[in-house]
């Protein structure tokens, strides 16, 4: 029995390297595993399943191969991909989990989260992530223009690393109570 878990891949055409390693992973390993969880920012943004191109294509048909050859993949959001929606999900043949899941392999219960929730220090973080993870905030989002989208995000990202940077690291990693709660579930 062999369960493969990925994340933080942040796939990107700006590395295309990440991407040809993640599909030698696909066609050398991940082929002969039970099942592939992905758990979260396999993709460094997305803005809409209508905003797939070429890599999401090809990442897209990669897994959607590794189903057909009897493998199952499960994907959890991050805080990047967060967006990834039912239509891609059902291109790739992939699951959506959610997150926080409980999973259990060989007798043994399996926590699989991605892990923004529990940084719970950062508090400009999780008022993001609560506005953002808001359906009829995404319904909106999503309506709007690539463009526009692509420009949302760009600022996002901007941001973000403006945060990081000036916010210490002790707050926005996870927070070590939220860890221990998690993990007494
Ligand atoms: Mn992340």
């Amino acid at each position: 029995m062999t369960t493969l878990f990925i994340s933080d891949l942040h796939l990107d055409t700006a590395r295309p390297q990440i991407v040809e390693q993640f599909l030698a992973f696909v066609r050398d390993e991940a082929a002969h595993a039970d099942a592939l969880y992905i758990l979260g920012d396999f993709f460094e943004a997305w803005i809409g399943d209508d905003a797939a191109g070429e890599l999401e294509n090809t990442v897209a048909d990669a897994l959607a191969a590794l189903h057909a050859q009897g493998v199952p993949v499960f994907f959890m959001h991050g805080n990047r991909d967060f967006l990834l929606g039912d239509a891609w999900a059902r291109r790739a043949r992939l699951t959506i989990l959610p997150d926080p899941s409980v999973i259990e392999i060989e007798g043994e219960r399996i926590l699989l989260m991605h892990g923004d929730t529990l940084c719970t220090d950062d508090e400009a973080y999780q008022a993001f992530r609560t506005q953002t993870r808001d359906p009829q905030w995404q319904r909106a989002f999503l309506s709007r223009t690539l463009a526009e989208r692509r420009a949302f995000a760009a600022q996002a990202r901007a941001g973000s690393q403006r945060h990081t940077r000036s916010v210490a690291e002790v707050i926005t990693d996870v927070n070590p109570d939220a860890v221990q709660t998690a993990l007494r579930m």
